[in-house]
């Protein structure tokens, strides 16, 4: 009798697993992920497996598909920035191996007619979970392509209702020492905060994440929930989030606290803008040999820049 030849299930990645379950999603027509993934991609309608029919001819060419560039599962999750942990991105993964996700709540509240303390598993239920595949780039100029899961931060918002006088948004990571060790390290103010403009938060690329590939969040990439920002620097996409106030006033950022001349409020990606010690204009996308340009709003100007039009962007860095 002929052997079939099968791949031992150790030797199966959690890329193949993920486009794997994603193609038969595809297949079956799952209407919340195809929207997702146009959002993700410009607009356009992505060249993918199985939907070749949204491209007819003769239309331009579409965005270029982000799923063709991901970066592996295995990167993703062992080159972290994550200082309540470590500041060195390979210690991060080892040192929140036993970070505790659950229970966990999140309160909402400050300028809203509707304060509200969820649960994480009311979140997950509550929000239609959604794959976004986006760009990450990280200030320090190196950068991913990431598959993750989450929902739009507009639905909470709007589920707690903020009033005419919220501006901002403010975001507040957990603060544990017992659990993370780099709280005890006194060159930071913890927690980490981080701030949106209420138009900003607003926006349908702004999503809470609470997965990638297809998996649960791990703790290095800031389970149970955190912001994902793609047009900014990676540091405005904050971790393990416990608490969210809409604000009246600009929110003073842990990094804006820590070295004002070097991160402003809003680190837009800006090629043009350099860091006052190295420059913008190019990056290393993690498992590529040569440097990719960096672009404007991290490739995302056509939905974003309108966000902005008027504002000095050297200025308002
Ligand atoms: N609470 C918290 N959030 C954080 C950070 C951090 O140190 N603490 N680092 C930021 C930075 S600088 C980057 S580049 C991204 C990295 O996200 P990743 O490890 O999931 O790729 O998380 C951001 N969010
Ligand atoms: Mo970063």
């Amino acid at each position: 009798m002929q052997k079939i030849p099968t791949i031992p299930s150790s030797e199966i990645t959690p890329e193949q697993i993920y486009l794997s379950r994603r193609k038969f999603m595809l297949g079956i027509g799952s209407l919340a992920l195809t929207s997702a993934v146009l959002a993700a991609c410009g607009g356009a309608a992505p060249a993918s497996p199985g939907n070749e029919a949204a491209t007819p001819a003769g239309t331009p060419e579409p965005t270029p598909d982000l799923r063709q560039e991901l970066t592996s599962f295995d990167s993703i999750t062992t080159y972290n920035n994550y200082y309540e942990f470590s500041t060195d991105k390979a210690g991060v993964a080892p040192l929140a191996a036993n970070f505790r996700t659950r229970p966990w709540t999140v309160e909402v509240g400050g300028l809203v007619a509707k304060p509200t303390t969820f649960g994480i598993e009311d979140l997950l239920r509550q929000f239609t979970q959604e794959e976004r595949i986006y760009r990450l780039r990280c200030v320090e100029a190196w950068s991913m392509v990431i598959p993750w899961q989450g929902f739009s931060l507009r639905k909470l918002l709007e589920a707690v209702e903020p009033t005419a006088a919220a501006k901002y948004v403010r975001f507040e990571t957990l603060l544990d020492p017992e659990q993370m060790p780099g709280q005890k390290v006194g060159w930071y103010v913890w927690p980490y905060v981080e701030g949106l403009r209420l138009d900003e938060a607003m926006h349908d690329l702004t999503i809470l994440a609470t997965g990638l590939y297809g998996k649960s969040l791990l703790p290095q990439n800031g389970a149970p929930l955190r912001v994902v920002v793609p047009w900014k620097y990676g540091f405005k996409s904050i971790k393990s989030i416990v608490k969210i106030d809409l604000v009246a006033e600009q929110p003073t950022s842990l990094w804006m606290a820590a070295a004002p001349n070097e991160y402003g409020f809003y680190a837009n990606v800006n090629p043009s803008v350099n860091h006052p010690r190295w420059s913008q204009a190019s990056e290393r996308r993690i498992g590529e040999l040569s440097r990719r340009k960096t672009l404007p709003f991290n490739g995302y100007a056509e939905q974003v820049a309108s966000l902005y039009a008027g504002m000095d962007l050297r200025r308002f860095y």
